[in-house]
């Protein structure tokens, strides 16, 4: 395979800048939270691909069974000669389906936030699809960042966002990133999204606390994390892991929780914990498809179609601008 096909990194913003301001901010407001997107870095991303694996987390393997399965109809509706923009694409490992698919893609850009993930991920899809180009991008997708210029401007463009991540965002924050998609998109460009549908809350709750721990793992990395990287003094035993759905908000939340009374410093501050009081590390919104799609045309999103699995659990939805 031709390296040369990847283009160089581009690098719009640092992806960890902001990470000590957020910690401090989201430590001193009266219901503490981090943001979750700082549970990806190397080993939050190796952790995150192990929870894909797991029996209990069924929306990964139930997309990848509805992109096998409707994958045809899918590259169809997206079109030829496209330039697929992938927010968010870790493993890129859906995309591989799509790109079994898609006919003549012009220019696969994948966006994520961990640097060190991206490259290997970029490396292996050159070795397999020797003749698409690919220009990844370093950056985080919830702040400004650019698409690298390319010889592919004027190709149309497909963004794609699998994975039930918009749900990681309160509604609010979900419809703007839709608002910002459609900004960066042309009249005609397509957006192909996947969401988690609401189910059954038991199903819902042993997806985020599996047999074996792994999601525990992730959650608590980002105390390891806060330790490594901004020299916080987390003691990471006396931390546990919940994860519960909140029926009101439509949501599975996940804390952080003390498990006694303790202090924590993080650069020259310092936050006291009651017995019991949680860090809210991160929110996944399951949604219904009326109101997907009502939230995709408050900021002019069409909704062209749906495809589901049997049971309803997931929806992979393709939109036009
Ligand atoms: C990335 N995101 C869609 C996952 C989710 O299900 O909300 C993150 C995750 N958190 C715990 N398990 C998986």
């Amino acid at each position: 395979m031709s390296t040369s096909l990847i283009e160089n990194l581009a690098f719009c913003a640092s992806p960890a800048a902001g990470f000590l301001d957020d910690v401090l901010k989201g430590l001193s407001s009266a219901s503490r939270s981090i943001p979750s997107k700082y549970f990806y870095d190397d080993i939050g991303s190796t952790l995150f691909d192990a929870i894909c694996e797991l029996d209990e987390y069924y929306p990964t393997r139930v997309e990848s069974e509805i992109m096998h399965r409707y994958g045809d109809e899918i590259a169809c509706r997206i079109g030829s000669n496209v330039r697929l923009v992938e927010y968010g694409s870790g493993s890129s490992i859906k995309t591989r389906i799509l790109l079994d698919r898609l006919v003549d893609p012009c220019l696969y850009v994948p966006v994520d936030i961990s640097n060190q993930h991206l490259t290997r991920t970029a490396d292996a899809l050159a070795k397999d699809y020797p003749t698409l180009s690919i220009a990844p991008v370093a950056a985080d997708f919830t702040r400004p960042f650019e698409l690298p210029k390319s010889e592919f401007d004027l190709c149309r463009s497909c963004v794609y966002f699998p994975g039930s991540t918009i749900g990681n965002f309160v509604q609010t924050e979900a419809i703007q990133l839709l608002a910002d998609i459609a900004y960066r998109c042309e009249q005609g460009d397509g957006l192909l999204i996947g969401f988690d549908l609401r189910k059954d809350i038991d199903v819902l709750e042993s997806a985020y606390n599996d047999r074996a721990g792994v999601t525990a793992a992730f959650n608590k990395n980002l105390l390891d994390r806060m330790n490594s990287e901004l020299g916080a003094n987390f003691d990471t035993l006396q931390f546990g892991h919940h994860a519960f759905f909140n029926d009101a908000a439509g949501r599975i939340e996940m804390h952080l929780v003390s498990q006694r009374e303790q202090s924590v410093s993080i650069a020259d501050h310092s936050f006291q914990f009651e017995r019991n009081e949680t860090i809210c590390t991160e929110y996944s919104h399951k949604y219904s498809i009326s109101e997907f799609e009502q939230m995709s045309a408050q900021v002019g999103w069409q909704c062209k179609e749906t495809w589901c699995d049997e049971r309803d659990y997931f929806a992979v939805m393709y939109l036009e601008r």
